[in-house]
């Protein structure tokens, strides 16, 4: 329904014949007509729509998976559904494009959830052989509307009869959508809205529409124990895919353009453990790490660099990890890389102390920062008469970001910047709370070309990346297992190289 259009080729319009369509469609067995077994994650999604519901009374609640975009002609991009409907649902990466779940309120003041979808075609139905975008034939099969009734515990609608539960009541019933889930659903919402009674104005229904998603997003903040093992192996997988880094470095090296062959090993083990990268992974050797994103992943791997790899598997629920490690290729650190290293890990350890109910997110970053400055202040980095708490002013100071632009930290879950629609009072000035996860990244980065640098240091950059959970009386760093101190970085190199690990 709302999946971009596809350029079809004219040249590949076959005519079928009655007695073909007759034909293709006969001779297949039976159906299974087994029922699906209820989801794990079911009665956790039924628990966050009640918790939605309470929050938008006598409303009608829109918030759609979003459909395919076009990737050329007649391919499309691979589909993953907006986040707040895999959230809802417990769908994950096994929703079908195009579906919208629908919170319809009911008279005793609570809402019926409804999920519209695409089901699986009939096998008399051209669909089934001749549609190259959801055909059977062409991209498998998808559950009925009674199976995924079954597996999900959700009354379940053909996308068909969607349109008439939009226009149901209009006027009379508050209407909020997912505006950025699926542009196209919340022009159809618009048009609806907006030809009702006393409709409110165009603006007043935007806004309602973003205060419904900063809701969306910002309900995901603290995750409960079947969140938590999500992450654990998002995590879990993310280690075994950097042990695969380590155990091809030297391949990397040898094969030239390496930090390619780092990124396809990376995300071998993404498809193979988990449904894939949660994000585009950074393999920057040398002064590619000191461009934050770097993922064009063009370069070499060259013996004495140091490789920094930010990478994360996203589970087949969508949970990611988002780890970061700085790798010297050869397995050891020079002196120069380790002292610029163990200044980042200082950092982070200093972040991660302030990681405890209580304190606010904003707290991790100036205790991280504020190593990073002492260092840099140390070294004679900053401007001539600048003290350590000159830079560290807020205001008026920052000489040090010049080394380190970016934050420290941000919230990790289904989206790796998660919940990302929150105001900076529940963000950044928000208080830490147990089963909150985040990162904890800190960084130094000295550019081949920054004069203001100490030649030595030139073409050297350190991020270190762990995922940490809040817990009652302070936090748990959910990716303590993989070595970070150099000690530790160089014996895991040592215990892979000699086979242990693999
Ligand atoms: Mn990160």
């Amino acid at each position: 329904m709302t999946s971009d259009e596809q350029v079809k080729a004219s040249h590949r319009n076959t005519p079928t014949s009655e007695e073909f369509r007759a034909f293709i469609a006969s001779g297949w067995a039976e159906p299974d007509a087994a029922p699906v077994p209820r989801a794990e994650v079911a009665d956790h999604a039924a628990r966050r729509r009640a918790a939605l519901s309470r929050q938008f009374p006598g409303e009608r609640l829109i918030v759609p998976a979003g459909g395919l975009k076009v990737r050329s002609n007649d391919t499309d991009y691979t589909f993953r559904p907006h986040t707040a409907f895999a959230y809802l649902t417990g769908l994950g990466a096994h929703s079908e494009p195009d579906s919208v779940l629908v919170l319809d309120p009911t008279s005793d003041g609570r809402h019926e959830a409804l999920l519209f979808f695409r089901p699986l075609a009939p096998r008399d139905s051209e669909e089934f052989f001749a549609d190259s975008r959801f055909g059977e034939f062409w991209v498998g099969p998808r559950p009925t509307v009674q199976q995924l009734e079954q597996q999900l515990g959700i009354a379940t609608r053909h996308i068909d009869t969607l349109p008439d539960v939009l226009a149901k009541d209009a006027g009379a019933v508050a209407v909020r959508v997912v505006r950025a889930a699926d542009a196209h659903l919340a022009e159809l919402v618009d048009q609806t809205r907006s030809r009702a009674q006393d409709a409110p104005s165009a603006s007043a229904q935007q806004e309602a529409d973003e205060e419904f998603a900063r809701h969306l997003s910002g309900m995901r903040i603290v995750k409960d124990e079947w969140e938590t093992g999500e992450m654990r192996r998002a995590i879990e997988a993310t280690h075994r895919g950097f042990d695969a880094i380590i155990a091809g470095l030297p391949e990397a090296v040898g094969k030239g353009r390496g930090e390619r062959w780092v990124e396809g090993l990376f995300g071998l083990y993404a498809r193979h453990d988990g449904n894939g990268v949660g994000y585009e992974s950074i393999c920057a050797s040398g002064d590619h790490a000191n461009t934050i994103h770097w993922t064009k992943n063009t370069g070499p791997v060259r013996e004495g660099d140091l490789i920094l790899v930010d990478a994360g598997v996203e589970v087949d629920s969508l949970y990611t990890a988002d780890i970061t490690r700085t790798l010297p290729v050869t397995g050891r650190f020079t002196d120069v890389q380790r002292k610029i290293y163990e200044a980042v890990l200082e950092a982070q350890e200093a972040g991660l102390a302030a990681v405890r109910p209580g304190n606010k997110f904003s707290d991790i970053h100036a205790a991280a920062n504020r190593v990073i400055a002492e260092r840099l202040h140390e070294w004679g980095l900053l401007p001539e008469g600048v003290t350590l708490e000159q830079t560290l002013d807020r205001e008026r100071g920052g000489w040090h970001r010049r080394w380190m632009v970016h934050g420290t930290s941000h919230h990790l879950g289904m989206d790796v910047h998660d919940c990302q629609m929150l105001l900076r009072q529940d963000y950044m000035d928000g208080e830490l709370k147990p089963g909150m996860i985040l990162t904890v990244e800190p960084g130094l980065y000295f550019k081949a070309d920054d004069l203001l640098a100490p030649a030595e240091f030139r073409g050297i950059g350190v991020r270190i990346e762990d995922n940490v959970l809040v817990t009652q009386d302070g936090h748990e760093n959910l990716s303590a297992a993989m070595p970070r101190t150099v000690a530790d970085v160089e014996a895991w190199f040592d215990r892979i190289r000699s086979g242990a690990d693999a």
